[in-house]
């Protein structure tokens, strides 16, 4: 059984495409007992009622797939945590870096995996969940004590029908993620516009070059493949024109009056920036101007 923790449109996506009967969600303490039910429609199929029990960490899950917010990881594996066995492997997909490290400097002893997904999923209503977009889900190790998990993770996640590979080193597509999400998030939720909508605006043109060249340098500073400016760029606007119509997870966020995933992208970029003696202006620019709109 895979527990589920974390009742957003990711975790919705996963519970309604794991075999039934394998799956759960983890209550948060005020949940009410019984199970969650909503509309899930799939890629390409008709809309079905998805109806997923909820389980009790205690009782030894094969992993928790943790599918919370950069910013609520700590706390919720806080409180659940006391209660799962320690040798359950526990999976975090979040947006953005920082809240990964922050789970496996806390729990070192804990088998902590990190994943990243391409997979695009909404909720367009409190209770439909729209798989959006195919994409692929990478997983891998964080630690020594998950390393021996690794591939039964992946057999377990790909149970699914989606796409999981097993990633030797999770940080590169971490971080391939991040750049991704620095240079489109931020952008269209102070322009209040989608994906596809920034790259006609003066904003985005006047600042998209020095992002990039920040990014470029911190790449190299922490040992991550060298990428010119002009490169990034490219990615940037790629995945831009291919999400054109999407409404980001920050705007959305935004729009819906939640906090969001700045602290762990443009803002993460900051606080590395400040520990490897590199100037990152535009990305404190982009963090605060974020800020202002909560
Ligand atoms: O990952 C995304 C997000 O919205 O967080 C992108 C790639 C920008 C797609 O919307």
């Amino acid at each position: 059984m895979i527990a589920i923790l974390g009742a957003g449109s990711l975790g919705r996506l996963w519970a309604a495409t794991l075999p039934a009967g394998q799956v759960a969600f983890v209550p948060r303490p005020e949940q009410p007992a019984g199970q969650l039910s909503y509309r899930f429609r799939p890629f390409d199929g008709p809309e079905y009622q998805v109806r997923i029990p909820w389980i009790m960490p205690s009782h030894r899950p094969s992993l928790l797939l943790l599918t919370t917010k950069a910013g609520d990881s700590l706390p919720a594996l806080a409180s659940t945590l006391p209660v799962l066995p320690t040798d359950t492997p526990i999976v975090l997909l979040q947006n953005g870096l920082g809240s990964q490290q922050q789970v496996a400097e806390r729990w070192p002893d804990r088998p902590v995996l990190a994943a990243t997904t391409t997979e695009g999923a909404n909720r367009p209503e409190a209770d439909l969940t729209v798989h959006a977009g195919q994409g692929d889900t990478r997983v891998g190790a964080l630690n020594a004590a998950a390393k021996a998990h690794l591939n039964e993770v992946v057999h377990a996640l790909a149970e699914s029908g989606l796409t999981v590979h097993a990633e030797p080193d999770i940080l590169g597509p971490l971080w391939q993620k991040l750049v991704i999400n620095a240079g489109i998030n931020a952008f269209t939720a102070i322009l209040n516009c989608l994906n596809g909508q920034i790259l006609d605006q003066a904003f985005y043109q006047q600042w998209i070059d020095p992002l990039c060249r920040e990014i470029s340098s911190l790449l190299l500073a922490a040992d991550q493949p060298e990428q010119t400016p002009e490169a990034l760029r490219g990615q940037i606007e790629a995945i831009a024109r291919k999400t054109a119509t999407n409404t980001s997870s920050m705007r959305a966020d935004v729009l819906a009056g939640r906090s969001t995933e700045i602290d762990f992208i443009n803002g993460y970029l900051v606080g590395l920036g400040r520990q490897l003696g590199i100037e990152t202006p535009v990305n404190q620019m982009l963090t605060e101007r974020v800020k202002q709109l909560n």
